[in-house]
């Protein structure tokens, strides 16, 4: 277990002292330049005053109201999920003292984003609507299917740990979307602005740590399939399994929450177009065949509005790109 400490953490010298950390010797530059980035574009949800959007969300009828306020529960669920077990399964696996420092601050944001979840629906919803949204979330056979199924690859102490990576990848950049779908509809239409500000912000958060964590199981990924060539084979076969059982889930979810407003196939194709990012992210090739093109315009409109000026890939913005899916080089990340 000692030497394991030392080989994953470094976190011991040879006289088998603890080490301090020291942000002059930066063995990946990665770890450094995501780090200045993530705490660049720090933000708190109390600057953003929702209850300026009452107005608008006066104007939506029973059903559409419905759909706003429980995909809001489902967000704040999946993030609670992420603050408390996710990142905290992955900072046992580091490589570098300086990943641990990325990962405390993108453990962090999550709990800021679990939370601004939550402000939302409690600054639009009655007290009735909200503990209902609550119990709700807590019990959805859906939703509960993928918090679960991730939990558990989160808390087994016997799994390859490149299959937390790919568990943590698919929750932030595939799983999430189903959800994003709404917020950004109204983006597109003029509606919920400062609803829109946080999913923005969040946006912005999201677009560092899919990649972030993405590049760091390349890099373990790549070394197995220098060592051992059949096991990279049968984790790539794990991770499109996984990918396709989500699916199945994930449509009885979109279906279960969408159908009241007839949104449910637009909501799906984003969700495949956001399946093929996630892969991307993890440096594979995508399973499905939507692109840009096949998603709704108007939320395709809000989300590059969300990500242009502050994208982390691009130094031109607006790195949510359309029309291709392309694996992420180490050149993406200089900005
Ligand atoms: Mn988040
Ligand atoms: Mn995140």
């Amino acid at each position: 277990m000692a030497k394991k400490l030392i080989e994953y953490y470094d976190h011991l010298n040879s006289k088998g002292n603890y080490k301090a950390i020291n942000w002059d010797q930066v063995s990946d530059e990665i770890d450094k330049s995501t780090w200045e980035k993530l705490t660049e574009q720090f933000w708190l949800d109390t600057r953003i005053p929702v209850s300026n959007d009452l107005k608008d969300w006066r104007t939506l009828d029973d059903d559409h109201q419905w759909v706003v306020g429980h995909i809001f529960g489902g967000l704040t669920l999946l993030d609670t999920l992420q603050s408390q077990d996710g990142l905290a399964a992955i900072r046992k696996h580091v490589i570098t003292p300086h990943e641990n420092a990325v990962l405390n601050n993108i453990q962090f944001m999550e709990s800021v984003h679990a939370k601004s979840y939550s402000t939302i629906f409690e600054t639009l919803n009655t007290p009735e609507q909200i503990d209902e949204i609550f119990d709700w979330s807590d019990s959805e056979e859906f939703l509960q299917f993928k918090a679960k199924k991730i939990f558990n690859i989160y808390h087994s102490d016997t799994i390859d740990p490149l299959k937390q990576k790919i568990a943590n990848v698919f929750l932030e950049t595939y799983l999430f979307y189903s959800g994003f779908y709404t917020p950004l509809y109204y983006l597109g239409h003029n509606k919920l602005a400062n609803v829109a500000e946080i999913i923005k912000l969040i946006l912005r958060d999201e677009s560092v740590h899919g990649t972030y964590i993405g590049y760091k199981f390349q890099i373990g990924y790549n070394k197995l399939r220098e060592a051992d060539p059949k096991a990279a084979d049968d984790l790539k076969d794990w991770m499109f399994n996984f990918l396709y059982e989500l699916y199945d889930n994930e449509e009885k979810y979109v279906h279960m929450v969408y159908d009241q407003v007839g949104w449910s196939d637009d909501v799906l194709t984003f969700t495949r177009y956001n399946a093929n990012k996630a892969l991307m992210n993890l440096g594979q090739d995508p399973m499905f065949p939507d692109t840009a093109e096949d998603v709704n315009p108007i939320v395709m409109n809000g989300i590059s509005t969300a990500t242009a000026n502050h994208d982390f890939f691009s130094q031109v913005g607006n790195g949510y790109r359309l029309g291709q899916v392309e694996p992420m080089k180490d050149s993406d990340y200089d900005y």
